[in-house]
């Protein structure tokens, strides 16, 4: 398993869980230096950076770029994939479309987390299974995995455990969705972490390393010792991505992270 840490340039993200916030070069260097093998963007959206200049930043410090989040959609333009206007629908889609397409240039599979929104209506999950379909092929094409978050309770209305989403792939027969096991989200609705990651088995393709309270691993209440040893059982050999308040300050966060990766794996 290798380590990646959060960095966000979304100014509307401020309290969300995301460590280094510097310019880009700044952020970069902080990974490195904290010891990360990779970084997970949150960005503005699918023009607000350069994949040539962030893959030579890259290159520079020796990190590799482990995912990148689609939530500035929703959260600059309250964009979901299922939602119940088909012309908002469709500007969701061009938005994500976008955002696979990029991280595809930096070799990155691209994360549907909070736009996959929040829908009541009947064909909630018809919607749901049609995007991923279409996202699934997208992301194909630019060879990569598309990335599946179930989220709490209360940031959506579809997903909450990971094991009704693995269920929900194969019944739907849905190709290159691969699941987020965050283990935020995790600590409020599975039963059991590694229980749920047993279950989900190989379709786990990355995980969001945060403690019970989404700090930094060490600093709330959950034993990551027995989560680790399931992720070895399933076989997942992909990053431990700190998605984290930046609590106290960026620089612990991140060196707590590394120390608790380092002292498991
Ligand atoms: C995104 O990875 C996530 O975990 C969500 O809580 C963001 O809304
Ligand atoms: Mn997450």
């Amino acid at each position: 398993m290798k380590s990646a840490i959060t960095i966000s340039l979304v100014p509307e993200a401020l309290h969300g869980p995301f460590v280094f916030r510097y310019p880009l070069e700044q952020s970069f260097q902080a990974a490195a230096a904290a010891g990360f093998d990779a970084v997970e963007l949150f960005l503005p959206g699918p023009d607000s950076a350069s994949p040539e200049h962030i893959l030579a930043l890259a290159a520079e410090h020796h990190l590799s770029i482990a995912a990148v989040g689609t939530g500035a959609g929703m959260l600059r333009e309250g964009l979901s994939l299922t939602d119940e206007s088909p012309s908002r629908r469709r500007d969701a889609l061009a938005f994500i479309g976008g955002m696979i397409d990029f991280g595809a240039r930096l070799g990155a599979p691209a994360i549907l987390g909070s736009m996959q929104g929040k829908p009541t209506g009947p064909d909630a999950f018809d919607l749901l299974a049609e995007v991923l379909r279409v996202c699934g092929e997208r992301a194909a094409a630019g060879g990569v995995p598309f990335i599946y978050e179930p989220l709490n309770r209360y940031e959506t209305t579809l997903f909450p455990r990971l094991g009704d989403a693995r269920r929900f792939l194969l019944d739907r027969s849905l190709e290159n969705i691969v699941l987020l096991a965050d283990l935020f989200h995790m600590n409020i609705e599975e039963s059991d972490l590694s229980s749920a990651i047993l279950e989900a088995g190989d379709r786990i393709g990355h995980v969001h390393y945060a403690d019970s309270n989404r700090r930094a691993m060490g600093f709330g209440h959950t034993d990551p010792k027995p989560i680790i040893s399931a992720l070895h059982a399933v076989g997942y050999s992909g990053y431990l991505s700190a998605e984290i308040l930046p609590l106290p300050d960026p620089e612990t966060a991140a060196r707590q992270t590394i120390a608790s990766i380092r002292a498991l794996i």
